[in-house]
């Protein structure tokens, strides 16, 4: 059996839409990296995320070693699991493999997703960044799990990034069927017309959370924000 499922790529399919009904439960989806979090410890930020309502963690540190990063990982994988929340790791496939994270998230400059998806095999989640729609149906079509989409409205952590607006999101919900999180600038203010395009069920951020001076309320504000919206 497994060899015919293999070649007929039953398991794959099974596990593909496993991977992306776990994506379209996502609402919240708070980024962290010791440089977002104002001089706080990582965990700690991400401990308050969660119980401000966050469902899904990424990890995103640019700039530490391979090992200091593994480990801080190892203690997200740690805190997210006995949560039930979702881990999933900016860029670095080999680290979320090591870890048993639930996913990896990769930009243009990272492993294309074909050799990634290769790597990590059919159990774990693959996100892609897109910034156009184009960039959205090369990521769909390359097998992606999951498109960040954006910068919807401008953004101080990426000021080089050119916002594609509500209209970006919208063009991509319409044309992609895998599930849309949207990203850049997303604020408890604005987050109900990010919500309201059709198709978007959930949000990513850094600032608005992250950077916070109380993380927990400030990601429980924005889930608020966001009840009755999105569905
Ligand atoms: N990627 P904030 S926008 C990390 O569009 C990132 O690819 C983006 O941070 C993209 O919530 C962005 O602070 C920054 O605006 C999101």
């Amino acid at each position: 059996f497994w060899a015919y499922a293999a070649e007929k790529k039953l398991y794959s399919l099974a596990t593909g839409e496993e991977r992306r009904q776990r994506c379209w439960r996502w609402r919240l989806y708070v980024i962290v990296g010791s440089e977002h979090t104002g001089g706080r410890e990582v965990p700690a930020v991400v401990r308050a995320a969660i119980a401000g309502g966050a469902e899904v963690i990424q990890l995103r540190e640019k700039k530490l070693s391979t090992r200091a990063l593994y480990s801080l990982a190892r203690q997200l994988r740690e805190i997210t699991g006995e949560a039930g929340v979702d881990l999933i790791i900016n860029d670095r496939v080999d680290v979320a493999l090591a870890v048993g994270a639930d996913g990896v998230h990769l930009g243009s400059e990272d492993l294309p997703l074909p050799e990634a998806r290769r790597v990590i095999g059919d159990k774990l989640i693959l996100g892609a960044t897109a910034h156009s729609l184009e960039e959205a149906l090369e990521a769909q079509a390359a097998g992606a799990d999951y498109l960040g989409v954006g910068p919807v409205f401008p953004t101080a952590t990426k000021p080089e990034l050119k916002p594609g607006g509500l209209k970006l999101l919208r063009e991509v919900a319409s044309q992609v069927s895998l599930p849309v999180v949207a990203i850049g600038g997303i604020t408890a203010e604005n987050v109900r017309e990010v919500l309201a395009q059709p198709g978007v069920k959930c949000v990513a951020v850094i600032r608005a959370v992250a950077t916070a001076p109380d993380v927990k309320e400030a990601a429980a504000r924005l889930k608020q924000a966001m009840e009755g919206m999105g569905s």
